[in-house]
C-alpha cells in the first residue's frame, strides 16, 4: 500500500522564522483561510522566551507567503483573557462560518491549557469572544455550518484514564458547549495508539465530513506525530462512515524529522479548492510550515475503502 495521497510541495518549507520581521524562533501549526482570493495564514511562533504568539502571512497562490510587520495576536494584557493567556497563545484553527472567521486557539497559563474563541471578518481586527472550555482542552475545530440547528465542534479533552481521544460537542450560542461524546479513540498498536486530536476544521463532501486529524505513536526515540483521515456522517457527525486505517502523512523531509520537536507533522488547516484538490498545511518538527496537495475524493475513498477494522483502544 502506498501513502502518497498527499503530494508535498517541492518548495517546502514554505515559511520559516527567517521570513518573520520580528524576533521568533519557530513558525508552525498555522490555521489557514481563503478570503477574496487571498490565502491567509495565522501561524504560531515561539518567542525567544519560549512562549508562543500568533503571526499573520498572506499569499496570492497558497505557497508564497509574506509575513506582516507585527504579530497578529499576542497574549491579552488585561481582564480575564490576560489571566488565562499569560503563558502564550498557540495552534490557531480558522473556522469559516457565514461571513465570519472563528478562531479557536490554545490559551496557556499557570492553570493549564484551555480554548479561547475569537472572531474576525477581515483579518485586520480581532475580537475575543470567550473561553469555550475549561482546562485541560486543546485542538478545537468548529464545523462550518450548523447541523441539526446547532453549532458543532470536535475537541480533545485530556484524561488520565482514557487515551486522549477526539470528542464532539454542541452549542446553540457558540459560547456554551455540551452533550459531549467520544467519537475517535486511539487504537492499540496502531500508528495513533498514544493519542489523537482534531487537526483542520472538517471539510464538507458529498459522502461526509472529512476530518484530517493527528495521531501519535510513542517510540524508544520519542513520540511520532502523523496525520490521518476520518469521515463523519453529514447529518450526524458523531457517527463515523469510516476512519482510514493508514496514515496519510508522516515525518519524512529533514525539516519534519529534525527541529524543535523531532518527528512531527501537525496540521491546523486546509484549503479545499473548487477542482477536488485540497491544500493541506502542516508544521514540520514544530519549527517550519509546509504544504502539500491531495484529492478530496481520494481521501474520502480511503476512509470508505480502507477503514480500521477495530475501533477500540483496548
Ligand atoms: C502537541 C501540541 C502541538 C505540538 C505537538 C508536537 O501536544 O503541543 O502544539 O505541535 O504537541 O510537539
Amino acid at each position: 500500500m502506498s501513502e502518497p495521497v498527499i503530494n508535498r510541495y517541492e518548495g517546502n518549507p514554505i515559511l520559516t522564522w527567517n521570513d518573520v520581521p520580528y524576533p521568533v524562533g519557530t513558525v508552525h501549526n498555522a490555521g489557514v483561510a481563503k478570503r477574496s482570493g487571498k490565502y491567509i495564514m495565522l501561524f504560531r511562533s515561539h518567542k525567544y522566551n519560549g512562549r508562543s504568539i500568533i503571526g499573520k502571512a498572506v499569499s496570492d497562490d497558497g505557497y508564497d507567503f509574506e509575513v506582516d510587520e507585527e504579530p497578529f495576536m499576542t497574549p491579552a494584557e488585561e481582564g480575564v483573557f490576560a489571566e488565562y493567556e499569560a503563558f502564550g497563545v498557540e495552534d490557531p484553527r480558522i473556522c469559516p462560518f457565514e461571513d465570519h472567521y472563528l478562531i479557536c486557539y490554545s490559551a496557556y497559563s499557570k492553570y493549564g491549557v484551555r480554548i479561547g474563541l475569537a472572531r474576525t471578518d477581515d483579518f485586520e481586527t480581532l475580537e475575543r469572544l470567550a473561553f469555550i472550555s475549561q482546562a485541560d482542552m486543546r485542538n478545537v475545530v468548529i464545523f462550518p455550518e450548523k447541523i441539526g440547528g446547532r453549532y458543532v465542534r470536535l475537541d480533545r479533552p485530556h484524561s488520565e484514564i482514557n487515551p486522549w481521544s477526539i470528542w464532539i460537542s454542541y452549542s446553540t450560542d457558540l459560547l456554551h458547549w455540551g452533550e459531549s461524546k467520544l467519537v475517535i479513540e486511539p487504537l492499540t498498536y496502531h500508528w495513533d495508539e498514544m493519542k489523537v486530536g482534531p487537526g483542520a476544521p472538517p471539510i464538507k463532501t458529498e459522502q461526509g465530513w472529512l476530518n484530517i486529524y493527528h495521531g501519535v505513536f510513542e517510540t524508544m526515540a520519542g513520540a511520532v506525530y502523523r496525520l490521518g483521515a476520518a469521515l463523519h456522517k453529514l447529518d450526524d457527525p458523531s457517527e463515523l462512515v469510516g476512519i482510514a486505517d493508514p496514515w496519510i502523512l508522516r515525518p519524512e523531509d529533514p525539516w519534519e524529522r529534525t527541529g524543535y520537536v523531532p518527528n512531527v507533522v501537525f496540521t491546523c488547516g486546509t484549503i479545499p479548492e473548487s477542482d477536488d484538490s485540497v491544500k493541506i498545511y502542516w508544521g514540520g518538527a514544530d519549527t517550519v510550515m509546509c504544504v502539500g496537495t491531495a484529492q478530496l475524493s481520494e481521501l474520502v475513498q480511503l476512509c470508505i475503502d480502507q477503514p480500521r477494522t477495530n475501533n477500540s483502544s483496548v
